[in-house]
């Protein structure tokens, strides 16, 4: 089984040669993002910063930011070989409609994983702090120069209101918690999630918590809300080197990350219930554990400036006010955290891990994709290059409306699909179809809805306009078509011929 913890994670890390102590002092304000920017845009080791300024915890970063890493904390030499075992998950006897085949799914993955087990004790606990918690211990990061400084720009324009709190006196504001798992339960059903969603810290027991609102935390606080019942809440940051990928996994709405967590480390997580919000469950093995609870009766507070994923700062707008309750940690316990930002981040990698891993999930929704990639410029939900064989009129107009259905794809902004002897991981082939193989007026298709909270080019919030580019080659019935012209490519007995008598021709090497 893959690691247990953080720490087992990071020693293993370190045997490999992947990691880097800093052993001097460094500030968590703005100088570590500084620093893992250069390190992760070069795919560069994971950081522990053992001495950060104003904590006398030790900080992780870095620790998923390339493939080798990523697949390390997966267990897996290829994200591919994951991909592989959850596809049997998927086969058996499948349903035929969308809706069967989407209500299947919790039993389907129940299949392949263990579900959780609950044990008393847990290291996560070996330290319990409540009346005297303090968020400011730990060595939370400010990422980006104007994070949590909403004089800075305006407001995202969604037209909630709240309230502006200050940031505790002495204290630096615009520090984000980056890389938790916030553990939430259906008040109703019970149903589990975990997230990662960014937290910012106002007083030592007082924080915003920034989930969409197309995400299942703020789909299980609405529950709460509808019911006036306050929303208990747990923040883990560590714990086995699976969860923080396990947070971020767009797993359809009733499964379980906790059960996925448990398939893809190949045996049950272990949790442990919390000391203060003890329906919620952590797990036992966690750094830190954040415990607090939302009460949905209570204004909303101005949450943002955040430099995100997206390359920009996403605009301050209302989200709830979390309440801490305890932190408790073990003993020695390392911080873990990232930073976000034009990529490549080290976010990049769980990313791509989803988009194989998921490929047989998105291909049982829709049969007619190939391959598929989230090219890096396009952080994840601006682009996407799909690959389709094309065999019947308007085919790639099914698959874009079959995306933009599907999951938290439906978020894509411009989906570009190509046909199925183009290799959609070589961007400038992508590049090169789509100019050359599209008439704009016939060939793209604009469609309206819900979009993702960062885009801010959209004229509404989470709402707006997407593109679907058909740059496959058209056949009959796709509007007016001349003869499509054959792309070129020399004959394979010529380039085999040429391979052959290379070093006759005193070139060198090519
Ligand atoms: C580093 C990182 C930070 C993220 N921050 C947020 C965030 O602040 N708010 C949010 O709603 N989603 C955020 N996400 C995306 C969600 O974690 C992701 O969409 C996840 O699938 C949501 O889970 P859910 O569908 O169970 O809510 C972040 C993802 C990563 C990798
Ligand atoms: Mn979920």
């Amino acid at each position: 089984m893959p690691f247990a913890d953080l720490q087992s994670f990071v020693a293993e890390l370190e045997r490999r040669g992947w990691l880097r102590r800093i052993k001097v002092e460094v500030d968590s304000v703005l100088e570590i993002t500084e620093i893992a920017d250069r390190v992760m845009k070069q795919q560069g080791p994971a950081l522990l910063f053992e001495r950060v300024t104003g904590s006398r915890f030790p900080l992780l970063i870095n620790a998923f930011g390339t493939k080798e890493r990523m697949c390390l904390a997966l267990g897996c030499a290829d994200f591919e070989e994951v991909a592989e075992r959850v596809q049997p998950l998927i086969k058996p006897e499948m349903p035929t409609t969308l809706l069967q085949k989407l209500q299947k799914l919790p039993d389907l993955m129940k299949l392949g994983s263990l579900p959780p087990k609950i044990v008393r004790r847990g290291v996560c606990q070996e330290i319990v702090r409540t009346d005297d918690a303090d968020l400011f211990e730990l060595p939370v990061l400010k990422c980006w120069p104007d994070d949590g400084d909403p004089d800075t720009c305006q407001l995202t324009g969604s037209g909630k209101t709240g309230v502006r709190l200050a940031v505790a006196p002495g204290q630096v504001a615009g520090r984000y918690v980056t890389l938790g798992g916030i553990f939430t339960k259906h008040p109703e059903t019970g149903e589990r999630n975990i997230g990662m969603y960014r937290v910012q810290l106002f007083e030592p027991r007082l924080a915003a918590m920034h989930w969409h609102m197309h995400h299942d935390g703020a789909r299980h606080w609405r529950a709460h809300k509808e019911r006036g019942q306050r929303m208990p809440i747990a923040i883990a940051l560590g714990g086995p080197a699976i969860l923080p990928y396990a947070a971020t996994c767009p797993l359809p709405p009733t499964v379980d990350e906790c059960l996925f967590g448990g398939f893809l480390q190949g045996g049950p997580l272990e949790l442990v219930p919390c000391v203060t919000q003890p329906t919620i469950e952590v797990p036992s093995t966690a750094e830190f554990v954040i415990e607090g609870y939302i009460d949905p009766d209570e204004e909303l507070m101005l949450e943002g400036p955040f430099g995100d994923h997206t390359g920009f700062y996403s605009l301050p707008d209302f989200y709830p006010r979390l309440h801490v309750t305890a932190i408790t940690h073990r003993r020695s316990p390392i911080y873990p955290a990232t930073i976000v930002g034009k990529p490549p981040m080290e976010d990049y990698w769980l990313g791509k891990a989803t988009e194989r891993i998921f490929l047989p999930l998105l291909r049982m929704l829709v049969p007619d994709i190939l391959d598929y990639n989230l090219p890096m410029f396009g952080c994840f939900h601006n682009c996407v290059f799909v690959k389709i064989r094309k065999e019947y009129p308007m085919q790639a107009r099914r698959v874009m409306h079959a995306i933009w259905g599907a999951g938290q794809m439906a978020m894509s902004k411009i989906i570009v699909v190509v046909d199925h002897d183009v290799d959609v991981h070589d961007e400038q082939a992508v590049l090169f179809h789509l100019c050359a193989n599209v008439d704009p007026q016939r060939d793209i298709e604009l469609v309206h809805g819900p979009l993702d909270i960062l885009d801010h080019a959209s004229p509404v919030v989470g709402v707006g306009s997407k593109m679907g580019i058909d740059a496959t080659r058209k056949i009959a019935g796709e509007g007016q078509i001349r003869p499509w012209p054959k792309e070129l490519a020399m004959s394979r007995e010529v380039r085999e011929l040429v391979t052959r008598r290379w070093g006759e021709y005193g070139i060198g090497t090519h």
